[in-house]
Formats: structure tokens, C-alpha cells, sequence
């Protein structure tokens, strides 16, 4: 009998991730609490991950796609949509939260507003014990942004380790994807607390999503 290539045994290896990946999050998964304040926060009993970005990037929809609910995270055409953080537990018994967080970088909020929960996001991912891996969405229209720098930056000096996952790729030529793709990845080198590869990911057309939810499960279990 000949021996499976080494490419094969890895493919083999990812798709029993992707699959037991898929079965967990066919399982438990439910809205537990929303924090408007730090002091509201849940236990810090499990691990953690956080969907971070800015406003209309897909925050919402990347939790409900990876999690395969229509809308347990409620996604929105209004940017500013999210407010609080939104914690959602996995498995049976609870083996990880998934936390939606307020976008940032929406300019029509209110200045008091936006400082709020500029400040309850940056407090909670400089000082959760439990965060075990924060994902940083880029629109993939669109490219990094300053304010994605600004938060790069800070993730990096708090030493948080973060996934750039780019959205809405079904919005974008082929070609306009790789250019973009390449750029943010380029950038992503410079960033010591960033994943060197990239997920390009569609909520929408379910591109990415598999090996998105293989990653997030991995992050938080080891
Ligand atoms: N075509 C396409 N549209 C998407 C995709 N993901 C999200 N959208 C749309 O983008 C808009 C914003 O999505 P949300 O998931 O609410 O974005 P968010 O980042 O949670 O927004 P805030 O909570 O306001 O910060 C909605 O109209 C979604 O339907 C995608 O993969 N493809
Ligand atoms: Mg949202």
C-alpha cells in the first residue's frame, strides 16, 4: 500500500478539524448576556473570542454565519447596530464564548457615544484573562483603514493575539480580492500580535467559513 503525501495527510487533518469544528457549532449555541459596561461583564469561566471592527464590516454576520443561526447576533443595514458586548456561549457544557462588539469608526454616532464604547472595548480586550483569540474584520471593498491601525496597534502593545479576516468577499472582483488580500497581508507582517495569514471570508456565500470556525475552535481550545 502506498503512504498518503504529506499534503494529503494535512488536508485529511484539516477537514477533521473543519468537521468536528462544524459538529460543535451544530450543537449549544446561545445568547448568554449583553454588557453595556465593564462591571456587567459575565465570569471570566472560559475562553473567549472577540469579533472586532468597524461599523458595518460584518461583525454580526460572521458570528451568525460561523455559528450557522440566521440571527442570533443581530446584523443590520444601520451601522451602529451593536452597542454592547454580546456574549454567546458554545457547547454543552458552555467550552467557549463568541463576543460581538460595538464597530468602531462610525461617524455619525454621537461624539459621547462613540467614546463609550471606544472605552468598553479597549478595556475589555486590554484586560480579559480569558480572551483567547480576537478577530480584526477588514471589509474587503475597502482595505485597512486608519482606525483598523489604531486598533492594530493597541491589540499589538497589549500583546492580544488577533486573526485579520477579511468580509464580504462576494462583493469584490477576483482580481481586486487579491490585490487588496496582498496589501492588508503586507501590512499584517508589521504587526507583531497579527496572524500572518489571512481568512477571506464571505458571511453571505459561506466562503471561508469552515476553516474560519476550524481556526476560532483551535483558538480556544488548543
Ligand atoms: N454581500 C454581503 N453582505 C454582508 C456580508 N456580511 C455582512 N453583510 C451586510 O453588511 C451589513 C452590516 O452587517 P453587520 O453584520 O450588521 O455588521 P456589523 O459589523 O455587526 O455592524 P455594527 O454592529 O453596526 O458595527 C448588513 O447589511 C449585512 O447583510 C457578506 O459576507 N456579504
Ligand atoms: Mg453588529
Amino acid at each position: 500500500m502506498t503512504q498518503p503525501d504529506p499534503s494529503e495527510l494535512e488536508e485529511r487533518e484539516q477537514q477533521r478539524r473543519e468537521d468536528s469544528a462544524a459538529r460543535l457549532f451544530s450543537g449549544r449555541v446561545e445568547f448568554l448576556l449583553s454588557a453595556p459596561q465593564l462591571k456587567f461583564l459575565p465570569d471570566p469561566t472560559v475562553p473567549e473570542i472577540a469579533f472586532c471592527g468597524r461599523s458595518n464590516v460584518g461583525k454580526s454576520s460572521l458570528l451568525n454565519a460561523l455559528t450557522g443561526r440566521k440571527a442570533i447576533a443581530r446584523a443590520s443595514v444601520t451601522p451602529g447596530r451593536t452597542q454592547e458586548l454580546n456574549f454567546f456561549e458554545v457547547g454543552d457544557p458552555t467550552q467557549f464564548r463568541l463576543v460581538d462588539m460595538p464597530g468602531y469608526g462610525f461617524a455619525k454616532a454621537p461624539v459621547k457615544v462613540v467614546e463609550r464604547w471606544k472605552n468598553l472595548v479597549k478595556s475589555y480586550l486590554r484586560g480579559r484573562q480569558v480572551l483567547a483569540r480576537t478577530l480584526v474584520l477588514i471589509d474587503s471593498r475597502h482595505g485597512l483603514k486608519d482606525v483598523d491601525r489604531d486598533m492594530m496597534k493597541m491589540l499589538d502593545e497589549a500583546a492580544v493575539g488577533y486573526r485579520i479576516v477579511l468580509t464580504k468577499t462576494d462583493k469584490v472582483k477576483a482580481s481586486d480580492l487579491e490585490r487588496v488580500a496582498n496589501k492588508v497581508a503586507d501590512e499584517a507582517r508589521k504587526h507583531p500580535a497579527a496572524y500572518p495569514e489571512l481568512h477571506l471570508t464571505s458571511s453571505e456565500k459561506g466562503m471561508g467559513i469552515a476553516a474560519l470556525r476550524a481556526a476560532v475552535v483551535q483558538d480556544a481550545l488548543g
